[in-house]
């Protein structure tokens, strides 16, 4: 999914969690989803750490955890300042920490004086006894790690979810501690590594911003001109402006209105490589999209679901490309570590890898010369995947991948025994190495980053602030970097312990470096002349700063107040269709947004519309089950895996059940708020509030009650097949991100 946040991934890494004395589990269930990540929760637990788990769902994790509360969808930020409320009226909030390390934290203060117990059991629909009985639990146990995944991301409002966690576990002074942080269990395999190199459509690889001076500086490190790389683009403007994301690029190729943020024209061809598409939100909606476009083309193992959800006869082609088995090179786990990964078998039959095939679209195209010259970097040749390591090495500065390089990796991989797991630190060949080399890793000679924000390690042992550079509009409009806001500092009061130079800085500079008592020769002066620790090809910068006990990008506060973010402050706002239409005036979402994504998308025009739930009186909770993988293109695909599971259902309270005449196994209609429609059997269970039901995204195959299988390709189709959950969720995306809000839907039911 697009995400601007960036610099995302776990603060600490797994083995850390057995550190934690309280661990806070809240929209994520790694019992099922996580099931390796699972076992360092429960050792902790085995450590005499208390679990607590805060799902709409009494889950797997549940079951394991002391205390369960259950809130309704999309109302994590009631409970979250009600903690805060709670935290700091009994002052158990560490004043020091705030006042050292977050900016205008007070302004959270204040907006959670209204959140009393009473307001969260009338939001979250807990009751206030088990909400105090949470943060007490919580609050007075130290260090505590926060967990968090896809039930906080997937609503309008997942990116304030997403900073009220933080800003949460910043009150109690738990980030930059062991066995405390936000740890964010991540997805798939290496989605990590995808977004730090910008498989998204809003930054460049390193998050670096999609600007001039960025696409200056990669035009620099792919060896190519600027002005070249300008003409790939339409305009200039085209260059620098955000695409599509996974979840908004049907409404490019159906509604006509959108052409005009597309450079005037609607999306004509797609390319869909190592993604579902089947899994966004509005299937049908996919569907027309898929149907209408000039061209289709899935790169992909397997038939992806969705060449099966179109009814298009031509022009759509599928290109066999080899499984993970079949290739080799770095991949990046959830804590921001980098792994080796080395081919196990030549890829079968005709397929081909990933960069293989694009390599062959590159010469078609007309651009492979371009396209590969850093890779060779001055040599007559490249040597894959090593000099695609060794550009990332070269390139991604800001989040520290220099250290990362590919000998330091296959020794690693040579030497996994001789890791430490609770501290990830190595020893005998790998002494002096963090596992992963987690990033930041600064250096050839840096350990890595195991915990992120310490400042009770030095920064060459992994010790960091927070990155300082946040900007606010210059005299011309344009984002100029500051130190101070409404009178405020930005910067920290403390440096990671060994710093030669006390007190919070800037990222580095050519032009500010000396004032923090390092020295340059003339001829490094010389060398660095106008540049920053980010596009200082010569690392002068970076490793003067290292050596004197900096960090490269500066050493500034947090900050709780957002200014040029749509809520400054993380506020609750009601889903698009809400269960509790009475609070939708209270809580409103967003103005509608245009060319969000390239896309106009609609808040409050859809959250008015009507009266929803009088229509819709059923909320959706979606998620995962163990047996399957996303689609479920793989896995379902499996004998055993679909023998183990191989029916599409929906969890259903028996008591809702009842109302609907509906029997344990009978099969029900769910009708969404969009235009589709799916038939699922229906089973009894009391994981389920008696106002939701639970459908698994996993199944796909089954169509409004019709079988797709005979539009597969002969001996393709997976053994187990089911309607899919995402026909009947709801449309709505992050007001940041545009991620769908799968987890907040609305449906009607009636018995087959
Ligand atoms: N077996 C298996 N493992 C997987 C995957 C898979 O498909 N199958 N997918 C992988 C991927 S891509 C990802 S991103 C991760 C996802 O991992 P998770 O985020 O753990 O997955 P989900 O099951 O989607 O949702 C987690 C929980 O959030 C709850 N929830 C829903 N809405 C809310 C809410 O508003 N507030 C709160 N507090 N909770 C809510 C759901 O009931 C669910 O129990 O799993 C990965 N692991
Ligand atoms: N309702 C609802 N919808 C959801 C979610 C939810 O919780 N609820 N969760 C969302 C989330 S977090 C995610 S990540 C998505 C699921 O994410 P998707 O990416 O849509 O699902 P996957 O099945 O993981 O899709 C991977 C595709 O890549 C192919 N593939 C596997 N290996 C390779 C490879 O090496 N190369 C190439 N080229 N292809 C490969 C697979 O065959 C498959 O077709 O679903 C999202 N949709
Ligand atoms: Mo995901």
């Amino acid at each position: 999914m697009a995400n601007t946040l960036g610099y995302g991934g776990m603060t600490n890494h797994l083995g850390d969690m057995q550190n934690s004395k309280v661990i806070l589990i809240m929209g994520a269930n790694p019992a099922v989803n996580h099931p390796v990540g699972m076992q360092h929760i429960l050792k902790g637990k085995e450590n005499g750490a208390k679990i607590i788990s805060i799902d709409p769902r009494y889950t797997k994790t549940s079951a394991h955890a002391d205390l369960f509360a259950r809130i309704r969808t999309g109302t994590d930020i009631a409970f979250l300042y009600g903690m805060i409320r709670y935290i700091v009226k009994n002052n158990l909030h560490d004043k020091q920490y705030l006042d050292e390390r977050v900016f205008d934290w007070e302004s959270i203060v204040v907006e959670a004086e209204q959140y009393t117990p009473d307001v969260v059991a009338n939001v979250c629909g807990c009751t206030a006894e088990k909400f105090l009985e949470v943060v007490k639990l919580f609050a007075e146990n130290s260090p505590g790690c926060l967990i968090w995944n896809q039930g906080w991301t997937q609503h309008t409002i997942g990116t304030s979810n997403t900073r009220l966690g933080p800003i949460m576990q910043m009150f109690l002074g738990n980030i930059g501690k062991v066995g405390g942080g936000c740890n964010i269990l991540r997805g798939h395999d290496n989605v990590q590594g995808a977004s730090d190199m910008a498989n998204l459509s809003d930054i460049l690889p390193g998050y670096y911003p999609i600007n001039e001076g960025s696409w200056k500086y990669y035009s620099g490190q792919w060896q190519v001109d600027y002005e070249w790389l300008k003409g790939r683009f339409k305009t200039k403007d085209m260059m620098e402006k955000k695409g599509f994301a996974l979840s908004t690029w049907p409404w490019g190729v159906i509604d006509d209105e959108n052409a005009e943020n597309n450079a005037g024209t609607p999306l004509k061809a797609l390319i869909c490589i190592g993604n579902g598409i089947s899994t966004i939100t509005m299937t049908h909606k996919t569907k027309e999209a898929l149907d209408k476009l000039d061209l289709v083309v899935f790169i992909d193992p397997y038939v992806n679901d969705a060449a099966v959800i179109t009814d298009r006869t031509d022009n759509m082609f599928l290109l066999p490309a080899a499984s993970q088995v079949e290739s080799s090179g770095s991949v990046a786990a959830t804590n921001r570590s980098y792994q080796w990964r080395s081919q196990v078998v030549k890829p079968l039959y005709e397929a081909k890898e990933d960069h293989d095939i694009l390599f062959e679209f590159a010469k078609r195209l007309g651009f492979y010369e371009e396209f590969t010259r850093s890779l060779k970097n001055g040599k007559p040749s490249y040597e894959w995947p090593e000099d695609a390591t060794r550009e990332f090495n070269r390139a991604v500065k800001t989040i520290g991948l220099q250290g990362v390089t590919p000998e330091r990796m296959k020794r690693q991989q040579e030497n996994w025994a001789l890791f430490d797991p609770l501290t990830l630190r190595g020893s005998g060949v790998v002494e002096g190495e963090y596992y992963g080399l987690p990033w930041p890793c600064w250096s050839d000679k840096h350990p890595g980053t195991p915990i992120m924000y310490r400042t009770d390690v030095s920064v060459m042992e992994g010790g960091m602030g927070f990155r300082a550079g946040w900007t606010d509009k210059g005299p011309d409009g344009k984002p100029v970097v500051v130190a101070e806001k409404n009178g405020q500092t930005l910067l920290a009061v403390n440096e990671p312990i060994g710093s030669r130079f006390k007190g919070g800085h800037l990222e580095i500079t050519a032009d500010n470096i000396e004032s923090f008592g390092i020295t340059l020769t003339a001829e490094e002066k010389e060398k660095v002349k106008g540049k920053n620790w980010k596009n200082d090809n010569t690392y002068i910068l970076v490793n003067k700063a290292l050596e004197a006990g900096l960090c490269p990008y500066g050493n500034g506060k947090a900050r709780a107040r957002a200014w040029d973010w749509a809520d400054q402050l993380p506020k609750h706002r009601e889903p698009l269709h809400s269960f509790r239409q009475d609070l939708v005036a209270k809580y409103p979402t967003f103005e509608d947004k245009k060319d969000h994504y390239r896309t106009n998308i609609r808040y409050a025009s859809e959250q008015n519309k009507q009266n929803w739930v009088a229509d819709f009186p059923i909320n959706v909770v979606t998620g995962r089950i163990v047996e399957h993988m996303g689609t479920g293109t793989e896995t379902r695909a499996s004998k055993y895996l679909a023998e183990l599971s191989g029916e599409m259902y929906a969890h259903i309270h028996p008591t809702l059940a009842k109302k609907y005449g509906v029997d344990n196994g009978d099969m029900i209609w769910v009708h969404g708020t969009g235009e589709g429609k799916i038939k699922v059997k229906a089973v009894y269970s009391y994981s389920v509030a008696e106002t939701d039901i639970f459908m698994p995204q996993n199944f796909s195959g089954l169509w409004s009650g019709k079988s797709l299988v005979d539009k597969y390709p002969k001996g393709t189709a997976p053994y187990a097949l089911g309607e899919n959950s995402n026909q009947v969720t709801s449309y709505g995306y992050d007001i940041v991100t545009a991620c769908p809000e799968t987890k907040c839907t609305l449906v009607r039911i009636e018995k087959a």
